[in-house]
């Protein structure tokens, strides 16, 4: 733990959640949650109802792609139940499953519209049994499988709804891997085994297209099979495959083995060449792909779900003294950077975008060491988060974490992400119980193995 929190260790104080004097009312924080969720929801309902997004300074709407694929709706819709909201949820579970139509011609993101969509539709129908839900995954993931007709088996980046027409050859793990939860649970539910084989197959190439020494690269050609960035770290277009290596060998285990000899193998290269020791601190960097030599000392918002994944794996030394470092970099603007030079203590990229990932983190510890000085980690962040993003109406990105300057865009993963990780950070452990048999998507929506 940073040192500030060092001397709270006594399983007296750990049981009472007492820190530095201080209490953390984890009752308290877990309604306050709730409160800002709602007040972020209402907001949307208010304003956008119907549309993708909320803008929140200009109250104005965004629909991603022209028209509206009830982009936050679908996403918040297992946040709602989640966290309490059960009449508002049955409410929009109904409004979704009678005006949401996937028969457009739109050319979507195929990993957006996964991890958003189809996670969020699997999951609630897990929660609700509500058939319509997986009826809409169904039809959405049919939609989806154009994608996959590349000559290595790994999917173009968008795909058209209506006519299955793909574009964008030019990919990265993270958009071709980060598809085996959603796809091969929808394979579970449907008895439609080739939802599975093929986003088994897509990860299975990025796999095999490692270097010698285990790392992979940030991006790569669909239809050649070849590298064509050798950059490798834990962060933006490579994170969520290595966390699908994982999941998908918890989730799929016992009927799919391979998957977790592709996660060990990955994660001792990425331990070995992308961890990064400074002045006694613990961060992951840059390194190329093939040689192992390092190639920037940058770490951001985006590879702050690492802890997450190194806790989930067992590694909790690792996780905390990264978390640690997280958190550092979170405290030199009182929030945090969309990127880092660990090296030269300087931000290199100011946005901040309202990123779960840091908080993500701080849930998995909390819950796994039980250490109240994640708690009081978690409630300085939501301070800041509350102080310097809360708008009248929902909550808005910032251009610039030094300057403070306001940015108008609420992405979907706010409700989906970050409020849910706030939430259950501080919540008892019974409000969401994924019985040792389950795990989050990218997304964090919570999927559960309800097959042998
Ligand atoms: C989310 O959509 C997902 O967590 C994704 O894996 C990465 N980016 C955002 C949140 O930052």
């Amino acid at each position: 733990m940073n040192s500030k929190f060092l001397s709270i260790t006594s399983i007296f104080l750990i049981s009472i959640g007492v820190l530095n004097g201080q209490t953390i009312d984890k009752k308290a924080m877990a309604e306050r949650v709730r409160a800002e969720f709602k007040h972020s929801w209402d907001g949307y309902k208010k304003y956008c109802w119907g549309h993708d997004d909320l803008k929140p300074i200009s109250k104005t709407c965004r629909d991603w792609y022209g028209q509206s694929i009830l982009m936050t709706p679908v996403d918040a819709l297992d946040s709602l139940y989640i966290l309490g909201f059960k009449k508002e949820a049955d409410v929009t579970r109904n409004f979704i499953a009678k005006n949401l139509s996937y028969d457009k011609d739109m050319e979507v993101q195929v990993f957006e519209i996964t991890i958003r969509e189809l996670g969020g539709l699997i999951s609630a129908y897990q929660i609700t049994k509500d058939k319509r839900l997986l009826d809409l995954a169904d039809d959405l993931g049919r939609r989806l499988l154009p994608a996959f007709d590349s000559p290595t088996g790994m999917p173009y980046r968008y795909v058209n709804l209506r006519s299955g027409k793909t574009r964008d050859a030019i990919s990265n793990p993270a958009e071709v891997g980060t598809l085996l939860l959603e796809f091969g649970t929808l394979s579970k539910l449907t008895g439609k085994k080739k939802y599975y084989e093929k986003a088994r197959k897509a990860i299975g190439e990025i796999y095999k297209r490692r270097s010698t020494i285990g790392l992979v690269g940030r991006a790569i050609d669909v239809e050649t099979g070849k590298w064509t960035n050798t950059d490798s770290f834990v962060g933006s277009e490579i994170d969520s495959y290595l966390e699908y290596l994982l999941k998908g060998s918890i989730l799929f285990e016992g009927e799919d083995d391979e998957l977790d000899e592709m996660w060990t193998r990955s994660i001792i290269s990425v331990k070995k060449y992308l961890r990064d020791d400074i002045d006694g601190e613990v961060w992951f960097g840059h390194s190329e792909m093939n040689t192992g030599k390092r190639t920037d000392t940058t770490y951001g918002a985006l590879d702050a779900f690492f802890p997450a994944i190194l806790v989930r794996s067992g590694d909790i030394d690792t996780a905390a003294k990264l978390q640690d470092s997280a958190f550092k970099m979170w405290q030199v603007n009182g929030i945090e950077p969309e990127e880092y030079d660990y090296k030269l203590k300087k931000v290199t990229d100011a946005g901040y975008p309202l990123r779960p990932e840091i908080i993500e983190s701080t849930y998995y510890l909390y819950h796994q060491t039980k250490d109240p000085g994640y708690l009081a980690m978690g409630k300085v962040m939501f301070d800041d988060f509350v102080k310097y993003c809360r708008t009248d109406v929902a909550y808005t990105g910032l251009k610039n974490v030094q300057t403070k300057e306001r940015a108008d865009y609420m992405h979907s993963f706010v409700l989906a992400e970050t409020f849910k990780y706030f939430y259950l950070l501080f919540a008892p452990s019974s409000a969401l119980d994924l019985k040792g048999n389950g795990v989050f998507n990218t997304e964090a929506h919570p999927i559960w193995k309800t097959w042998k």
